[in-house]
């Protein structure tokens, strides 16, 4: 462990926060203009920066300004940014084939790629495997597959979920701002029931499970859905992990009724959490797994990965897509496995956790607005309440955010009321940059 350790902090010297202009600075205004006169106005910018390059877990901006990342572009950059051997895997694959599609004629990466989820995915039975490019491509293949295999058509999912922005993740979605707000009309046979989240519900994970399917089975039938689909742990919901007992309750209800089981681990999934897959935490076997963000180590792709018999349902020629396992997204994805056990990368992300969140809870004993502290490895997060109303308060989340930013640390918010910090770093981020990064959102917090 401390071999592994020591491999990764020659690096935390040049890559600490360091803010050399004022934010944004005027190379990042002047693409801003640019960008305000050519790119849509439907794509948010979170920040007014503009990342020119990035190594481990520091982004640099065109104006050279050093940030510490606890975004991970969205969790997705797990083995650190530019990782040297993602960069060796995908500059020696794309000189080699760049594209085929993988139905016109295949190659090597992407039958590995599906043998190394078939490997690391919970269940010790025959997987298989379908690659595409989003989550929500993923997200929509997994509920096709489990409407072929089992001739039903009613998909359900899970209060404060989210799985996309194509037509059908939309309305999978529970937030309809801004996913879905005047984009209709958004699939229809999809059904929200409640989730478990002990922080707001208090209710044990029997009784949180008793309310789901009472409304499944009432308001749905049973015998009518086909797949419900779960994060294990609810990602921009804002990182509510269930009460224990939760999600097998789930599991085991969808086995005695012939629902698929999906669990969607875009967010949760391929180490992010120091397990593989969260599912693992909580001790289930789910029917398929969707994995994406953090198994291309940035190039993008994603994956339904599950029992055979499931995978197998669709007809020839169902599933697939121009670039979907792409051969440099795939090169990428065997690379970032690779990573993850010559680095000890669960162990890192397990160390983030032990570090960070103890951190994190002797804010919460200095600062009342500072109602939670939860999440497992390196997907951890902070809710904000006011200390007065016990109401969410997204401001203190947004004013956090904002004195950050100015002080070289970029975070992302979540949850469905914004009030939610959410840290999704590298996973070998240094202890001394989470500590730092710690003490920023200490300072931000006794500022206000
Ligand atoms: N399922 C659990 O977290 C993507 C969304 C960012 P794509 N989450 C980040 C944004 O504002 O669009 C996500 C997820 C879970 C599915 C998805 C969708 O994955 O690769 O963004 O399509």
């Amino acid at each position: 462990m401390t071999d592994t350790l020591s491999a990764v902090s020659p690096s935390a010297a040049s890559t600490s926060r360091n803010v050399v202009t004022e934010i944004p600075g005027p190379r990042s205004q002047e693409l801003h203009e640019r960008r305000m006169k050519t790119v849509s106005a439907g794509v948010s910018a979170t920040f007014p920066i503009y990342a020119d390059h990035a190594h481990d877990a520091t982004i640099v901006d065109v104006d050279g300004n050093h940030f510490l990342d606890l975004t991970g572009g969205i969790g997705v950059m797990t083995v650190g940014h530019t990782n040297d051997a993602v960069v060796a895997a995908v500059s020696e694959q794309v000189a080699k084939i760049t594209h085929t599609l993988f139905a016109v004629a295949g190659y090597e990466p992407y039958i590995r790629v599906c043998e190394l989820l078939a490997q690391h995915t919970p269940g010790d039975f025959a997987k298989k495997s379908v690659l595409v490019n989003s989550g929500a491509e993923a997200v929509e293949n997994a509920v096709k597959i489990a409407r072929k295999f089992t001739g039903r058509s009613e998909v359900a999912v899970l209060h404060h979920g989210y799985h996309g922005r194509t037509n059908l993740t939309s309305a999978m979605n529970y937030n309809m701002h801004p996913y879905g707000t005047g984009f209709g009309p958004l699939a229809g046979s999809v059904h929200h029931a409640a989730n478990s989240s002990p922080f707001h519900d208090g209710l044990s994970g029997k009784e949180a499970a008793e309310r789901t399917i009472t409304y499944l089975e009432k308001r749905v039938g049973a015998g009518q859905i086909a797949c419900l689909v779960v994060e294990p742990i609810q990602g921009e919901g804002g990182f509510i992990v269930p009460a224990e007992g939760y999600l097998p309750a789930l599991v085991e209800w969808c086995h005695a009724n012939g629902i698929v089981y999906v669990s969607d681990e875009v967010q949760s999934g391929m180490t992010r959490t120091g397990a593989y897959f969260a599912s693992e935490h909580f001790g289930i076997i789910p029917d398929l797994v969707i994995s994406a963000k953090g198994i291309g180590g940035g190039m993008p792709i994603a994956a339904v990965t599950g029992r055979a018999d499931i995978m197998d349902a669709s007809h020839p020629g169902g599933l697939g897509g121009t670039f979907g396992g792409n051969p440099v997204s795939c090169a990428a994805v065997i690379s970032v496995f690779d990573e993850v056990e010559k680095r000890d990368l669960l162990g890192h992300a397990r160390r983030v956790e032990s570090t960070m969140k103890p951190a994190l809870e002797a804010l919460q004993a200095k600062h009342p607005a500072l109602a939670d502290v939860r999440g497992m490895g390196a997907m951890l997060a902070i809710e904000f309440m006011d200390p007065h109303t016990q109401k969410p308060a997204p401001e203190i989340a947004k004013a956090v955010q904002t004195h950050a930013l100015h002080a070289g640390v970029l975070i992302l918010t979540a949850g469905t009321f914004g009030n939610v910090l959410r840290f999704l770093p590298p996973v070998i981020i240094t202890d001394e940059e989470i500590l730092d990064a710690v003490s920023v959102i200490d300072d931000a917090l006794s500022a206000l």
